[in-house]
């Protein structure tokens, strides 16, 4: 199915500034007037479109949020502390911005009568008892953001039950892509750029744990179907349906960069999942949507382009900004 096309709307995208956010907004900003929410914690300014209003503020205070919905079609909420080990040393600080806050969002959404589309995660099967895992599996998350993820989930569900909102969850594997950044980035861009620098590439344990690994593009347009579809009240898992093992994902690195880095394994990561891959036929089914990008074109196209996807400083103009801070 082609990628469903949204135009004329209202839009607001929270965590807009932030790795699968900014993509979506550079898919909407042509047709549409979009806004930004963000408080630029992890986002970054330099990855936004000129004509786009960003509001800087929190998503955690009702007052920016209520400014930033006002009168909106349609919302992506993609601000999150999506770290799962900080959720672990800070549950209730996670709660309030993954789930107390979203929570506002729901509200102020259904005040506003938007359509919702959520960002939620893998993270709310924990250890999947089945592979490749479906939306109806056991939930059990190991993490208070898999805790937090699957109310948000639950919530998106409920609003549209008891309020007749139009919202969707997006249940999103392991993410990787351009612009994705930071102590929390992902195996992905920790190979590309060890590889990149002649470094060891550092397995934690024996790299036979496996992920199914989707393409932030494809990512984007599952969240397009999300938007426009009829399905309301879903979740979906959102993958490619393949998994692939961490030591094959260095090789892969390891071939495409043409690094001369050894490979190296170290004591696994506490807690860590074995193995995590989407049963993906729902969100084929309902939305029509597929992942088009396979892992190795997907690091092909990353390792060929200039590193993070960073727009040059230089080049960018300020975009339309209301500043506010909230503290
Ligand atoms: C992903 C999500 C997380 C949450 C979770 C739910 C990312 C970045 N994180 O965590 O938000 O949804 O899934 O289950 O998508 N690894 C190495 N060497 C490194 C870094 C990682 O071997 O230098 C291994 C790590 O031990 C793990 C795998 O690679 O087995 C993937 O790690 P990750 O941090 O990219 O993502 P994951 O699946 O823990």
């Amino acid at each position: 199915m082609d990628t469903p096309a949204i135009c004329d709307e209202t839009i607001l995208v929270t965590g807009g500034a932030g790795f699968i956010g900014s993509h979506l907004v550079d898919a909407l900003t042509p047709h549409n007037e979009v806004r930004v929410l963000d408080n630029f914690s992890t986002g970054d300014p330099a990855h936004l479109p000129d004509d786009v209003t960003v509001i800087d503020g929190d998503v955690r205070d009702p007052i920016a949020l209520q400014r930033a919905a006002r009168g909106v079609d349609l919302i992506f909420h993609h601000a999150a502390v999506v770290s799962v080990s900080q959720s672990v040393d800070e549950p209730r600080r996670s709660n309030q911005t993954n789930l107390e806050s979203s929570l506002l969002l729901l509200e102020q959404a259904r005040q506003e009568d938007a359509r919702v589309v959520v960002a939620s995660s893998a993270a709310v099967y924990g250890h999947p008892e089945e592979l490749p895992v479906s939306e109806t599996a056991r939930t059990n998350p190991t993490s208070p953001y898999g805790v937090q993820k699957l109310a948000l989930d639950q919530y998106t569900r409920l609003y549209e039950e008891l309020y007749d909102l139009p919202t969707v969850a997006l249940r999103y594997f392991n993410v990787y892509g351009p612009r994705q950044q930071g102590p929390y980035s992902g195996v992905i861009s920790t190979f590309i750029e060890q590889a990149r620098a002649d470094e060891p590439i550092t397995i934690e344990g024996d790299g036979q744990q496996s992920r199914d690994f989707v393409h932030v593009d494809d990512v984007v347009r599952a969240n397009l179907h999300a938007a426009t579809t009829d399905a309301v009240g879903e979740a979906y898992n959102i993958g490619t349906g393949t998994r692939t093992t961490i030591e094959a994902l260095a090789e892969t690195i390891r071939d495409a960069t043409g690094s001369a880095s050894p490979i190296v394994h170290r004591e696994p990561r506490t807690g860590d999942i074995r193995h995590s891959g989407a049963d993906a036929s729902k969100a084929s089914r309902e939305l029509g949507f597929d992942a088009r990008i396979g892992l190795e074109s997907g690091i092909r196209s990353l390792v060929d382009s200039s590193g993070t996807g960073r727009r040059d400083a230089g080049a960018v103009s300020e975009p339309n900004r209301e500043s506010e801070s909230y503290s």
